[in-house]
């Protein structure tokens, strides 16, 4: 059945975006796959969200946009190439066909003709022409930069390629830092933006936001300079405390910082570079991580502090990164925790210069003390609170020409280059007389060749190809050469969401006026791995091509709902620590001796082994990944949609459990036999309006119904708590289910509202129950229902009397009854008049709405 219908819906163009500019607009959309060759469940489980909204909005009168792609560069198909001799547009292209069908069988309500392949040159041309768009806007510039280098087999590696202990995936050759000239994107540049437009997200998860400040990393301080003893040059330091500057023991700078030959003493020189040379071998983390000892050398030179006059030695260490701030840093160990353990450790001395109100600055120090407090040992600062201090010292500093206030982000440029064959080409040319030269427009796009070698040895693919490299300059004619690089693929899915606004376009790279109607997009669902560097790729791109006057909004993603991974349960073998195969554990029912209680224990079988069992991320190499294509098969699609929504809100983790699939499976089920039986029931062909006074029984189930109607409406709207919506529905086939009056046009209006309710969860069964009901159109060409706020009104309520505590009846009573009122119902009731008879009443208590107790003597 759920193939028929898809391909109904594809003959109809049920879900083709609708363009009619009266109805409000809607743009769902999930991240793009990439095209690794098949489905996973945390890829069912991102559309399904994502495909119960777009349908939602549709039925709420929005015109939708809900489209998908291929993110379709990357390393696995260069990979592939060079394992298996497979071409990497065919491995690509295969994987699509595939795992398009897979989406389709999914019944996702996708736009099919908006589908963007990033490999594709019709995408990728215009990839292309975006870059020179950031070049133009002096956006993208070259400059040297490290990357991994094999040694045997003379290539790049991305870091993909490099395992944990730094050595080749290949050749297994310990890998080397190499200094190349690369592209970079300058998203420095909007750094403050990035970070000050995040507080227009209201729709994106606090965490999210959080993560994208800290990646941002603002630090508002001051930059000041130390004379150099006997130099020209003077070492300018970045410091978020000012105030502290009378308390500088040392001067550091980063090993590769370009004064350090010039600092370094000729009795130190040999140490000096020893250390550099050691350093070198580190990465940055290793560098900068908290439980490792900072590691330093004297380098012999003397700094003079402006400040006090004092001169101060001058140091290298590890933990100074030569890319954050000047990569120097002076040094204050009363205050600083890293300065503290570093002057311990090489006997440089600790000076207080800031004391807690009560303190005492003659008193040794016995760890960093970091919190603000007075100024001390300052000079005429002495006595400022640490906070004015700051500012103080700044005004001060500029005053005498030692420095001034600056702001330092965190965030570095974007090294966009990659020494790759399957990604975009950078469509420059390099001429030796005029230099950068960038592809004219109608030349793009740049083209990749097919005709190329696959080793993994030696240069990148591209430049391997001398007749691909070697060009005419577009300015002077001469000869010249293509840049070979490609470009990171973080850059062909900063603007993906862009281009399904206006998909097709042969001339441009969207319309403004499509890009601007439809963006932002109103509803983004992905997974938590992309909260920084996808997100805020995607938002630096929007706000240049703002600035270039493409479009005319700030920030791409409205909302932003990023959902849990998928679980399930994983057996691990405690002593060998090894991951067993589902198909090797026995569960075996045992009492436990300490409990008494009856538990499953897991064995692996053929052993006395006791498996240890948890819920982990599905993956391979823990056995326990469920295949979606299987679930498919043996329940179809609206199971595994209606099980992934109802298990767990969907920005949770989620545990697979084939109990809960098949509990939708029945519910399912429940829902077909319910309209199979009242379709084939005589009276429902009868009249659908009712006429006159409600009996109780059509009261209560009308309640229900409308009460349905709103709890689903009130759960899908804003925060999508999908798993409640499902409980909802569940309540409302029981109440059909025990409904006392299904002869009644009421009885109807309930089928009715569970079919158009359920019709973005379970879009199939829903389609084919909606016919049989003799629906007009397709049951998602409906209006969402509304709800009558009357219906919820509950006119009568049940009492409980009790006496002395004992409930005796149960009486319907009017809500409006007052106490007093509920007294006298009560006392008519016979079977309390029982109760009462020859008793005195010493008290009674009332709950309104709910009950009566009478205490007798
Ligand atoms: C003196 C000082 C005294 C500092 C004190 C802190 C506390 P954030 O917040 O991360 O910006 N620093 C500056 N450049 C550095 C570099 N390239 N590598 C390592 N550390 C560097 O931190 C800024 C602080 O980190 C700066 O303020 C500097 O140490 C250090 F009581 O200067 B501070
Ligand atoms: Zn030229």
């Amino acid at each position: 059945m759920e193939s028929q219908w898809q391909q109904k819906w594809l003959e109809m163009g049920l879900d083709r975006t609708q363009e009619n500019p009266k109805q409000p607009k809607f743009y769902a959309l999930s991240m793009f796959p990439y095209p690794s060759g098949n489905l996973h469940m945390g890829h069912v489980r991102n559309y399904t969200i994502t495909d119960v909204i777009a349908r939602l909005k549709r039925m709420q009168g929005h015109r939708v946009l809900h489209p998908m792609g291929w993110d379709a560069f990357g390393l696995p198909a260069e990979n592939a190439a060079i394992d298996r001799g497979i071409p990497p547009a065919q491995w690509t292209y295969q994987n699509i066909a595939h795992m398009k069908g897979q989406l389709q069988r999914l019944g996702l309500s996708l736009d099919w003709e908006r589908e963007v392949t990033t490999c594709s040159p019709d995408y990728y041309r215009w990839t292309q022409w975006l870059f020179l768009q950031f070049y133009e806007a002096g956006l993208a510039y070259q400059k040297e930069a490290a990357v991994n280098w094999d040694p045997i087999d003379q290539t790049v590696l991305a870091n993909e390629q490099v395992d944990s202990e730094g050595r080749s995936w290949r050749s297994g050759a310990k890998v080397e830092r190499k200094l190349l000239r690369q592209w970079f994107l300058k998203i420095t540049d909007y750094a403050e933006q990035l970070l000050q437009d995040l507080d227009q997200l209201d729709g994106w998860p606090e965490r999210v936001k959080l993560m994208q400040a800290n990646w941002i990393g603002k630090s508002v301080g001051a930059y000041l300079e130390f004379p150099i003893v006997g130099l020209e040059e003077k070492i300018g330091v970045f410091t978020t405390r000012p105030d502290t500057v009378y308390g500088v023991s040392y001067v550091v700078l980063a090993p590769e910082h370009p004064l350090t030959p010039q600092v370094t003493t000729t009795a130190q020189k040999q140490a000096v570079e020893q250390f550099i040379q050691e350093v070198s071998q580190e990465s940055e983390l290793e560098r900068t991580a908290e439980d490792k000892p900072k590691r330093g050398i004297f380098t012999g030179g003397k700094a003079i502090n402006p400040f006090n006059g004092q001169e101060v030695p001058i140091l290298i260490a590890d933990y100074v990164l030569y890319e954050y701030g000047t990569g120097a840093v002076m040094g204050v160990p009363a205050h600083d925790v890293r300065d503290f353990e570093f002057a311990t450790k090489y006997d440089l001395p600790i000076t207080t210069v800031i004391m807690p109100a009560e303190g005492d600055a003659s008193e040794p120090l016995a760890a960093a003390y970091t919190d603000p407090g007075i100024m001390v040992n300052s000079g005429p600062f002495d006595g400022t609170p640490s906070g004015e201090g700051k500012t103080k010292v700044i005004e001060y500093a500029e005053q005498q020409g030692y420095g001034k206030a600056r702001i330092q982000y965190r965030l570095r440029d974007w090294l966009i280059s990659r020494q790759r064959y399957w990604g975009c080409p950078i469509p420059v040319i390099h001429c030796p007389d005029c230099g950068i030269v960038p592809v004219p427009d109608e030349e793009l796009p740049v083209t990749l060749p097919d005709n190329v070698e696959f080793t993994g040895r030696g240069a990148s693919p591209l430049s391997q190809l001398e007749d691909w490299v070697n060009v005419k300059c577009p300015t002077c004619g001469g000869d010249a050469k293509r840049e070979t690089d490609t470009m990171d693929t973080f850059i062909d899915s900063s603007w993906y969401f862009l281009r399904y606004t206006d998909a097709k376009n042969e001339q441009d790279v969207f319309t403004p006026q499509k890009v601007n109607d439809w963006m932002p997009v109103d509803q983004y669902v992905g997974g938590i791995e992309h909260a920084i560097l996808h997100l805020l790729y995607s938002r630096f791109f929007t706000k240049v091509l703002r600035d270039r006057g493409l479009l005319n909004f700030d920030e791409p993603f409205k909302r932003l709902l990023t959902q849990g991974m998928v679980q399930a349960m994983t057996y691990k073998n405690p002593e060998t620590g090894k991951y067993v195969v589902p198909s090797q554990v026995t569960a075996v029912e045992e009492v436990n001796s300490e409990t008494g209680k009856a538990e499953t224990v897991y064995y692996e079988k053929g052993t006395e082994t006791q498996l240890s069992v948890f819920f982990e991320k599905m993956s391979k190499s823990k056995y326990n990944g469920i295949d979606p294509a299987e679930v498919l098969s043996k329940y179809g699609a609206d199971t595994a949609r209606m099980f992934i929504l109802f298990k767990a809100p969907p920005e949770k983790d989620l545990e697979w459990d084939d109990a809960d699939v098949e509990g939708q499976f029945r519910f399912l089920n429940r829902v077909w036999r319910l309209v199979d039986e009242f379709v084939n029931h005589p009276s429902s062909a009868k009249k659908k309006q009712k006429t006159g006074e409600l009996t109780k029984a059509e009261k209560d189930l009308r309640r229900a119904i409308h009460t349905a109607i709103k709890e689903v409406s009130d759960d899908l709207e804003g925060d999508y708590q999908f798993n409640t919506a499902v409980s909802e529905l569940m309540k409302l086939s029981n109440a059909l289910n025990d409904a006392d009056c299904k002869d009644s046009p009421i009885y109807r209006e309930g089928i009715e509202a569970l079919v158009l309710l359920l019709a973005p969860f379970a879009p199939h069964i829903v389609e084919e129950l909606w016919e049989r009901l003799g629906g007009k159109g397709s049951v998602h060409q409906q209006a969402w229902l509304r709800y009558d706020p009357e219906a919820l009104v509950v006119d009568e309520i049940d009492l409980v009397i009790q006496v002395m505590g004992k409930k005796r009846d149960v009486i319907q009573v009017p809500a409006s009854a007052t106490k007093a009122e509920l007294e006298e119902f009560a006392r008519s009731s016979e079977k309390i008049q029982g109760y009462l008879e020859g008793k005195e009443i010493r008290k009674v208590i009332v709950v309104p709405g709910k009950l009566i107790n009478f205490v007798v003597g």
